[in-house]
């Protein structure tokens, strides 16, 4: 009895530090082989959007090539990966046919504005706080489990330190008319 009435203060504490800093709730690190997958996050869909976005970490610890060549879930009907780029000043994305390279010692970061999971036929919205299960396929560590941890529509990152914390999470901006 006594472990449970510890877990559930503990599981009370971590509530309560979301609720003040929105910094807590953090996925933990996924080992897969060389590789560490880490910050797997998401942008809350405006509603209606058919589309999102998945963000994560991968660093590569070994000493050979690795490549994310798929990834799929349940949450949308198709997902690719893709990457963004200036094309005459113009920004474009696209998916890339050969997959992600992750080099040994290196670690490749998906985030707004460069490389992305691109989740298509979303099933439904995805809204702040919800977790979605995603399995990537990579060449030699194989089939990896990672949930992104979905954050505001406009969070920049995957914590409340990039996020603007407690601000974004109000829903009407005080300087608009209402
Ligand atoms: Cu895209």
């Amino acid at each position: 009895m006594q472990a449970l009435s510890l877990t559930i203060r503990s599981i009370g504490a971590v509530l309560c530090g979301v609720l003040l800093t929105l910094s807590v709730a953090r996925a933990d690190d996924v080992k897969a082989g060389d590789l560490v997958i880490s910050q797997a996050w998401s942008r809350a869909t405006p509603g209606g959007a058919k589309i999102g976005a998945g963000y994560l970490t991968i660093e590569n610890k070994g000493s050979a090539a690795d490549r994310l060549v798929a990834v799929s879930g349940e949450a949308a009907g198709k997902i690719e990966v893709h990457e963004m780029a200036m094309n005459n000043g113009v920004m474009t994305m696209r998916p890339l046919d050969k997959g992600l390279a992750i080099d040994p010692g290196k670690t490749v970061t998906l985030a707004p504005g460069g490389y992305h999971l691109m989740m298509m036929d979303l099933k439904a919205p995805l809204k702040q706080g919800d977790k979605v299960p995603l399995t990537l396929e990579f060449e030699k560590a194989g089939k990896v489990s990672v949930t992104l941890d979905v954050q505001s529509v406009g969070a920049k990152g995957p914590g409340a330190d990039s996020g603007g914390g407690m601000m974004k999470k109000m829903p009407d901006h005080p300087g608009m008319k209402m």
